[in-house]
């Protein structure tokens, strides 16, 4: 069973990452969410991401704030992608999160979405887990073409061409 699995460092994370949720559930992808630590529950985020992967886990999004260290914890036990988020959670308002989650070391990839990015996150998950599902794939494309549709819709409402 393929399916995404969604790490939070803390619980004052999901407000933000309500929205990846938002976008799986949309595309009716399947996941997991928990919340787990690099920090203050190291032991637990290695645990769980072992057992994820037996279950069939194909990609992790792991989202941070401060010195977010959850998604290169755990890029460091699993060779699936893992897709890191960086959130605002101090005065430096995601830099601090951005830095620490792009600035891997050579082979051990995360692959950082924007600050906040969380629906990109899904997005992101989403197309790799595509790449081996044909169902999953066609929806991906349906809601580009949707997505290019509200943009001539939108600009009908104002557009004025000479
Ligand atoms: C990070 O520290 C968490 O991911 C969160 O963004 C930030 C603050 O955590 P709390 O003190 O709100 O639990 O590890």
């Amino acid at each position: 069973m393929d399916f995404v699995s969604v790490i939070l460092g803390s619980k004052s994370d999901y407000e933000v990452m309500k929205k990846c949720i938002d976008v799986l559930d949309d595309f009716s992808v399947k996941y997991e969410i928990i919340i787990s630590s690099a920090h203050r529950s190291p032991q637990r985020t290695k645990e769980y991401i072992k057992n994820a992967e037996q279950k069939g886990a194909v990609v992790f999004i792991a989202a941070a704030g401060m010195a977010a260290h959850l998604a290169g914890a755990v890029a460091a036990s699993t060779t699936k992608p893992v897709i890191g988020v960086p959130l605002s959670a101090s005065k430096l308002q995601g830099v601090d999160a951005l830095y620490s989650t792009v600035q891997m070391p050579s082979g051990m990839p995360v692959a950082t979405v924007a600050i906040a990015g969380a629906a990109n996150a899904a997005y992101l998950a989403m197309q790799i887990l595509a790449l081996k599902n044909e169902k999953l794939d066609k929806q991906l494309k349906e809601d580009r073409v949707k997505k290019a549709k509200k943009v001539e819709n939108d600009s009908a409402t104002i557009e004025k061409i000479l």
